[in-house]
């Protein structure tokens, strides 16, 4: 009995350890998505052909124009391009 519940502490301790630094992000985020926010932002700045921060309906298509169909509903402030916030609400609806 004493040696089972040493064990078990010492699992918590193992689980606890572990826990704070080996999760992926999306796990301990309440904002879970099916991308990491790393993805998200690896995505944009490939899709970001011409380098202005900013994805326009053209880099969206390039980048997979499956998603153009979400373009206009993304597009909060419709300036017609996708601020890194949009695209990420993009991604996170869009799939
Ligand atoms: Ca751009
Ligand atoms: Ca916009």
């Amino acid at each position: 009995m004493r040696n089972a519940s040493l064990y078990t502490a010492a699992l918590w301790l193992l689980l606890l350890s572990l826990g704070s630094a080996a999760l992926p992000i999306s796990w301990v985020s309440p904002r879970a998505t099916a991308y990491s926010l790393d993805e998200i932002d690896w995505i944009r700045m490939k899709a970001d052909l011409n380098g202005d921060g900013v994805l326009s309906r053209e880099e969206i298509w390039e980048e997979d124009a499956s998603l153009l169909a979400k373009f206009d509903d993304a597009d909060l402030d419709h300036d017609g391009t996708l601020s890194p916030g949009e695209f990420e609400l993009l991604l996170i609806t869009g799939s």
